[in-house]
């Protein structure tokens, strides 16, 4: 799980004032006091909205303010109340203070909203003055501040695609071209030490997380290699991509590499290894008929894999929008 941050400044709306008036009518020379009450400032309201994926917008647009109530008018009336202003942020997003780091609230429920600061009391008129012993009050309130103070947004994001594969398959520069992540890469076994999300990208404001974790070995689950235990980062993804090398330079071959992972998310358990898992064959740029030879994989482990090449692109826009349908089965 990672984090995407925002500070804002809100400001709630101020009390509108309230009036001094006094009835006059033809009849009626010293009507007495009829100045209303101002009008409630305007809430900032934070909603949690699921059309929403990202806080750049805050991120852009730091300051938040509502609107000041109306004033209070003749006759009684009361100002109008300021309008709250709403924002939506993502779903999971958690507010603190940004003093204190207190959590105010975490949005985890679509729908579920928050007032982040009140908007400001409206004053009395004059009308509200008035007593046996003054007759004719001129006093009138000015409403009280809207509340203001800083936030601290937190937005929790759970990887929706785990990567698995052997050291050197290809994870990492996998992630690092589908997203804006910038993991190490380098061409010796176990480059990632910890697991790296990337966000990803798709037309149509689809968007995803893909998780890139260390390379697991046969024996990981024994502590071999890095050991098993980062496999819990991608334990909660609803799909897993599997890479395998089409062009090992060990001693193992594609498919053995195939059976090593196999072998080892079962050990692991926690349902790992009935997740849906999209098949890819790595580094297809590096032999010569990567088609055909991924059919003779699939045909060899009884899976429905395809070449991909992060340095020329191919079938990557593929394995997205797969990743996709796996992540949106009611194909939304
Ligand atoms: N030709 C070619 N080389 C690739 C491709 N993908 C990765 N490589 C190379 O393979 C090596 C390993 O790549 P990484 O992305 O670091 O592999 P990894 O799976 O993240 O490895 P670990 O982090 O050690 O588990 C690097 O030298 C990459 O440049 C590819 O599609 N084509
Ligand atoms: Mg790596």
């Amino acid at each position: 799980m990672f984090r995407d941050e925002a500070k804002v400044f809100v400001k709630a709306g101020d009390g509108g004032s309230g009036c001094m008036s006094f009835r006059h009518e033809k009849y009626l020379p010293k009507g007495g006091p009829d100045g209303g009450d101002g009008g409630r400032g305007g809430h900032v309201i934070f909603v949690a909205d699921e059309s929403e994926n990202t806080l750049l917008t805050l991120v852009r647009n730091p300051h938040i303010r509502a609107k000041k109530g109306g004033y209070g008018m003749g006759n009684n009336r009361t100002g109008k109340n300021g309008e709250d202003h709403l924002v939506k942020v993502p779903v999971g997003t958690i507010i603190k203070d940004f003093e204190t780091g207190v959590a105010l609230k975490d949005l985890a429920d679509p729908e579920q909203e928050v007032i982040v600061v009140k908007g400001g009391r409206g004053g009395y008129g004059n009308a509200r003055f008035k007593s046996s012993t003054n007759q004719t009050p001129r006093r009138v309130d000015m409403g009280s501040a809207g509340e203001e103070r800083t936030l601290k947004l937190e937005l929790k994001l759970i990887a929706d695609v785990g990567l698995l594969g052997l050291p050197n398959a290809g994870k990492s520069t996998l992630v690092s071209r589908v997203s804006a992540a910038t993991p190490k890469i380098a061409d010796y076994p176990f480059t990632t030490l910890d697991p790296h999300p990337g966000i990803v990208e798709l037309s149509g404001w689809r968007r995803f997380v893909m998780m890139d974790i260390p390379g697991l070995i046969e024996g990981a689950h024994l502590g071999q290699g890095l050991g098993d235990k980062f496999l819990r980062h991608v334990e909660r993804t609803r799909v897993l991509v599997h890479l395998i090398d089409l062009a090992p330079d060990g001693p193992t071959t594609t498919e053995e590499q195939y059976e090593v992972i196999l072998g080892e998310i079962r050990s692991f358990g926690g349902g790992l290894a009935d997740k849906p898992r999209i098949v890819v064959y790595s580094k297809a740029d590096l032999i010569q008929d990567p088609e055909e030879r991924a059919e003779e994989l699939n045909a060899a482990l009884g899976v429905t894999g395809y070449p991909i090449s992060a340095i020329t692109g191919l079938n990557l826009d593929r394995l997205l929008e797969d990743c996709w349908r796996c992540l949106k089965p009611e194909g939304d």
